[in-house]
């Protein structure tokens, strides 16, 4: 199946709001060979990022846009459990958004995408305090942090998470990756903020984190 032919699909279903069709055009994408990594990085992201158009042009409620997101996080999670992953690798990641953020889709993808890797991912989700996060670094021995900011404005709490991972003797030696849109658009932030790397989609950054953590 044509990939614009599983994008058209699917967008279609998120603006409908319609949950079971936008189920099955992945699925029937899946099935007609579209890989999973294409499906969330050609697809989703995308149809995301349009919902994301549409909503700041006034052509979605908000309420449009919170069913869109239910949907695609439900997808994710329905179609994930199909694919089969790479056997575990040893390598451990947290991965979290930070402070007040709440756009946690983008991270949830590099999550899958590093399972799908066979890493093992402990997947905190939007919302995190940074002492929290440390103690779960600690208590899985992790060796990278994902970190995710879509808000420009997050950029203090990132920077001050960091320096609590590398305060802490037992974290200290955590490589951490930092992502997400503002990043992408001026990835120089991400050493201004102490990060070790970053990288601007989920595909690569498996690639970055292997040399990273290798
Ligand atoms: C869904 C959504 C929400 C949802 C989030 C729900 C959830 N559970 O995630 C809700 C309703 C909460 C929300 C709220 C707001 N949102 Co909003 N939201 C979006 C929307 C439509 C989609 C986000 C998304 O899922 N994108 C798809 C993912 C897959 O893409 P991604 O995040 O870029 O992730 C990829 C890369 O960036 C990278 N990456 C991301 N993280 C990381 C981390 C690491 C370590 C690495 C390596 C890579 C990486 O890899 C990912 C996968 O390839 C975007 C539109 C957009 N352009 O994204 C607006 C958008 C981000 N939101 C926006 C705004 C303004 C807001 C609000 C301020 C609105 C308001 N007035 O209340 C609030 C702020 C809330 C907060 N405090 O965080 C603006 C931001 C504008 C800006 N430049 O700052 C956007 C761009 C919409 C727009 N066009 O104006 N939002």
């Amino acid at each position: 199946m044509e990939i614009t032919t599983v994008y058209d699909r699917y967008f279609e279903a998120l603006r409908v709001g319609d949950r079971r069709a936008a189920l099955s055009t992945a699925r029937d994408a899946l099935g007609g060979g579209v890989g999973i990594h294409e499906l969330y990085m050609d697809v989703f992201q995308p149809a995301m990022y349009a919902v994301g158009h549409l909503w700041e042009t006034n052509q979605f409620t908000v309420a449009q846009e919170h069913l869109a997101t239910a949907i695609t996080q439900s997808v994710m999670a329905q179609i994930y459990d199909s694919v089969d992953s790479h056997p575990p690798i040893g390598r451990t990641m947290v991965a979290t958004c930070i402070g007040g953020e709440l756009h946690e889709l983008g991270v949830r993808m590099v999550s899958d995408f590093f399972e799908l890797e066979g890493w093992e991912v402990f997947y905190l989700g939007a919302n995190m305090p940074p002492p929290d996060v440390v103690r779960m670094l600690e208590s899985k021995r992790a060796d990278l942090l994902a970190i995710s900011m879509t808000l420009g404005g997050h950029i203090n709490d990132v920077r001050n998470l960091i320096s609590a991972v590398r305060e802490s003797p037992a974290t200290k030696k955590v490589r951490v990756m930092v992502g997400g849109q503002p990043i992408n658009r001026s990835p120089e932030i991400s050493q201004s903020m102490g990060a070790d790397f970053t990288a601007s989609n989920a595909r690569e950054a498996i690639d970055l984190a292997m040399k990273a953590v290798a």
